[in-house]
């Protein structure tokens, strides 16, 4: 059943009512005393739309494409761990819902189900699949590979998370994930179920350094997208290193805390990279004035993490597709009041520095 949905933020309310205390706070939380977690909301309101009269646009367009796939909106779901925690379906019903909205569903490393599960649960909808680089080369290269196999269309490379941001909801709720991480069941000798965020990190994180980005585009021929750079130098950077993508993010302000806004670092990250690549963003979208202001920044496609959680825990698949709907909608109306018809002229509109 699809869900009636007012605002994405009222969602959080919602489901912490249903997702149990540790899961609930593993997914909400950011890392010391949220302030970076708070600011990336806060950061849309540094810059103003200009309203435009007379320009009649009746039937907004928001259909774009990434790397020559055709999407119905700019809008796509960032990678989430473990989403069984909100639902029984886990990233299986998150990749029905997305793909029935006609958009890309990321996949995360530490899913709770395999990768080809919720590949074939999107049934053939694009999807992405996000990978947190490991110690154990054998284990990268075995997800690349059933990334590969299984159809995704570009490698995420989370490069922001080499040790865990210090997240205090997850200390006060002692919280371990209850249920297993289904890619390292299959691929590695660890587990998910039953380990603390830390102990994961720890089995997991190295050093991301330039030389891997063309490593794993050797090993699965696909474009790997940058994740987690929020500084014109880190851009220019990965595209040295011969990165297809740049991704703006702070990881939900769950890594650096006192670090800035994603939105307040992304105008200059997009101005250095210049069109070379395609920039993804994430970190705060709630709104449609949010995705309005991130593409008329320099974004070409943003992502969304934990309202689409909150929709699975709410609706399973249907509320997935509610949520991802309900901000598109709310992004349309934003091009119609500021006299904008196509993605295209979102990315021209000026904004005003408040
Ligand atoms: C390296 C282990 O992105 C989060 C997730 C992390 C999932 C486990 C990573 O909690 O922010």
């Amino acid at each position: 059943k699809e869900l009636h949905i007012l605002n994405l933020p009222s969602l959080e309310a919602e489901a912490k009512k249903i997702i149990p205390t540790g899961g609930f706070g593993y997914i909400s939380g950011g890392s010391e005393d949220e302030w970076t977690l708070n600011e990336n909301t806060k950061a849309f309101n540094n810059v103003q739309i200009v309203p435009r009269v007379l320009s009649d646009i009746d039937d907004p367009q928001t259909d774009t494409s990434i790397f020559g796939i055709d999407l119905t909106m700019p809008i796509i779901t960032s990678p989430s761990a473990a989403q069984g925690l909100a639902h029984s379906q886990a990233e299986k019903d998150t990749a029905r819902g997305i793909a029935k909205a006609g958009t890309i569903m990321s996949q995360s490393t530490y899913a709770s189900t395999s990768i080809a599960d919720t590949a074939e649960a999107g049934n053939g909808a694009p999807q992405f699949f996000q990978l947190y680089m490991s110690k154990d080369w054998t284990f990268n290269e075995s997800l690349l590979n059933e990334a590969k196999r299984v159809g995704a269309k570009a490698i995420l490379l989370t490069a922001d998370a080499t040790v865990d941001g210090y997240r205090e909801s997850d200390i006060i709720n002692n919280f371990q994930f209850p249920l297993p991480m289904a890619n390292l069941e299959k691929f590695s000798s660890g587990a998910g179920k039953g380990k603390g965020i830390g102990e994961i990190y720890a089995a997991a994180a190295q050093k991301i350094s330039p030389d891997d980005v063309q490593r794993i585009k050797d090993i699965t021929g696909l474009p790997v997208v940058v994740k987690g750079v929020q500084s014109p130098e880190d851009a220019l950077i990965a595209i040295g290193a011969g990165a297809d993508g740049v991704y703006v993010s702070n990881h939900g302000g769950r890594q650096l805390n006192g670090g800035p806004a994603s939105f307040d670092v992304l105008a200059d990250v997009a101005k250095a990279v210049n069109h070379k690549v395609p920039v993804i963003f994430d970190s705060g979208i709630r709104r449609g004035s949010h995705v309005f202001k991130a593409l008329a920044s320099g974004a070409d496609i943003v992502a969304l993490a934990r309202p689409i959680i909150y929709g699975l825990a709410l609706g399973g698949a249907d509320g997935v597709y509610s949520v991802i709907e309900h901000l598109n909608n709310e992004f349309k109306t934003v091009m119609q009041l500021a006299g904008t018809k196509t993605i295209d002229d979102v990315k021209h509109a000026k904004l005003i520095k408040k």
